[in-house]
């Protein structure tokens, strides 16, 4: 019993970390891509992308953000719930909170957001 309440107390102290969200570890200046003139201008060039499995918390279709309780993604952050963009309004409007997905994670420095989100497993809500 003394182990599930300390486990509760964990997760409710990281709580204000998954709210800032993560995006700490590694600050890319700008001033990067400046020293790569020959690089041509992609959108994706160098964009990375990252497998997230986990539940979705809650939809802000005005700043088109969905948050997302991800399980770890090895390489990329630990366990957390935060929001991630989502640059259409196709998945923003067809995922609903409690439901289970897969989605990418495109990021390209520190700039990041979904794609190809799938619905593992509805929700019970509506
Ligand atoms: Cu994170």
């Amino acid at each position: 019993m003394r182990a599930i309440l300390n486990v509760a107390t964990a997760l409710v102290a990281l709580v204000p970390f998954g709210i800032t969200g993560c995006g700490s570890s590694k600050p890319q200046p700008a001033a990067n891509i400046e020293s790569q003139p020959t690089a041509p201008q992609q959108q994706d060039s160098g964009a990375k992308r990252y497998h997230l499995e986990g539940t979705v918390v809650s939809i802000d279709r005005q700043q088109k953000r969905v948050t997302v309780d991800g399980k770890d993604i090895p390489g990329f952050m630990a366990a957390m719930t935060m929001p991630y963009p989502v640059a259409d309004d196709e998945t923003l409007h067809r995922v609903k909170p409690g439901d289970q997905i897969t989605a990418d994670i495109v990021a390209a420095g520190s700039e990041y957001h979904l794609d190809n989100v799938v619905v593992v497993k509805p929700g019970e809500g509506k």
